[in-house]
């Protein structure tokens, strides 16, 4: 184990066996070591947006055991917004200073690819100055396969209706296994990773997320952790990894066992040791909860996402994020536990320190 701490200390790479033990380090080891390597890249700065999450429709095509907000499980409540309702929450959201909108739908076979290409456009025609963060590999997945064309060419076509980054959504575990088990019928691991790639190749930017808490097992963590690891090295596309901790309420998986506080630390530390070509580890407030997203800047993290102001797929799943964080609450809090809050546009530039 000494060995272990010694490559970390010394700023060295660890594999995957070093990997999996490094969940046999004590909670605070983790923690120091983790600390270290935030604290060399980014100080006391915690970064975070002004965003509004929009999930325009939850009718869906696949039935992916975890998820709680696909209408066609457990949720019999459909919908599907109209392009004029997401230009009126954005209309509102720009009043309120918002400038990023991250809009994730699920895979609706009955909209029409206009529809979830369209909105983009008019998007931008109306608020040229708002990010748009859209359209996760496994939407990208479906898109291509719905409409017979080529990730390509789905891509290129996000690019001209005026995406400008992707999120992360959609990795879940790449473990071959247990993601047949958990969500089979959807983008494969392979294909998360081929999609981002060509995002990448075009000089584009975008996160990465894993679900962890549920059925895996710590190896499959770090299997996944390291396949992200080899395509940053490769094209050097993302931005931040997001640890997404399983919220086990209304879906089909009955996880009986909820993870303790301590292995979602160590799962944060872990992912700032291993991932250490990736700039940003995200404490999802929504599914870590806030408390322990704070504590996280102490364990790795060094982002808090943003205000969000709306989500539906968490909190469908038991989140505790159906109406955002305000952005004064969510400033103190961060200066409170110590840190400087650093709001950033959605690629990380700076744009205030608060
Ligand atoms: O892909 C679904 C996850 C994701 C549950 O890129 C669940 O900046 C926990 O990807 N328990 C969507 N998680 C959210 C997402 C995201 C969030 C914040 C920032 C970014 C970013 C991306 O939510 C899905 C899926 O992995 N999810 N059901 C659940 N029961």
């Amino acid at each position: 184990m000494k060995t272990i701490i010694d490559k970390v200390e010394k700023g060295q790479r660890l594999g995957f066996e070093e990997g999996v033990r490094l969940y046999d380090l004590d909670l605070f080891t983790l923690g120091r070591l983790a600390n270290e390597i935030r604290t060399r890249m980014w100080g006391n700065k915690s970064f975070f947006n002004i965003n509004r999450h929009i999930n325009p429709t939850n009718v869906c095509k696949d039935v992916c055991k975890f998820c709680a907000f696909s209408a066609s499980r457990k949720n019999p409540n459909q919908y599907t917004m109209s392009h004029e309702e997401i230009l009126k929450i954005v209309e509102e959201a720009d009043g309120r200073g918002v400038k990023e909108v991250h809009i994730v739908s699920a895979h609706n076979p009955n909209t029409g690819l206009e529809w979830y290409m369209e909105i983009f456009s008019k998007i931008k025609a109306a608020f040229p100055h708002i990010h748009i963060k859209a359209l996760t590999a496994a939407e990208i997945n479906f898109l291509a396969e719905a409409y017979d064309l080529s990730y390509d060419e789905v891509i290129d076509r996000m690019i001209d209706y005026g995406v400008d980054s992707m999120p992360g959504g959609g990795a879940e575990i790449f473990d071959e296994k247990v993601r047949d088990y958990i969500c089979k019928g959807k983008v494969t691991s392979d294909q998360w990773i081929d999609i981002h790639r060509r995002w990448h190749q075009r000089g584009r930017e975008s996160n990465a997320t894993m679900l962890f808490g549920h059925v895996e097992e710590k190896q499959h963590r770090i299997d996944h952790m390291l396949r992200l690891r080899d395509l940053q090295d490769e094209t050097g596309g993302f931005n931040s990894f997001i640890p997404l901790v399983y919220q086990r309420e209304n879906n089909f998986l009955n996880v009986e066992k909820f993870l303790s506080s301590q292995e979602i630390l160590k799962t944060m530390a872990i992912s700032r040791i291993m991932l250490d070509n990736f700039p940003h580890i995200k404490a999802y407030w929504v599914t870590s909860t806030v408390n322990l997203a704070l504590v996280s800047q102490e364990f790795g993290a060094d982002d808090l996402d943003g205000t969000i102001e709306r989500e539906s797929i968490n909190s469908a799943a038991g989140a505790g994020s159906a109406h955002g964080m305000q952005l004064d609450a969510f400033v103190s809090l961060i200066k409170n536990s110590g840190y400087t809050p650093v709001e950033r546009d959605s690629l990380y530039h700076e744009l205030k320190v608060w």
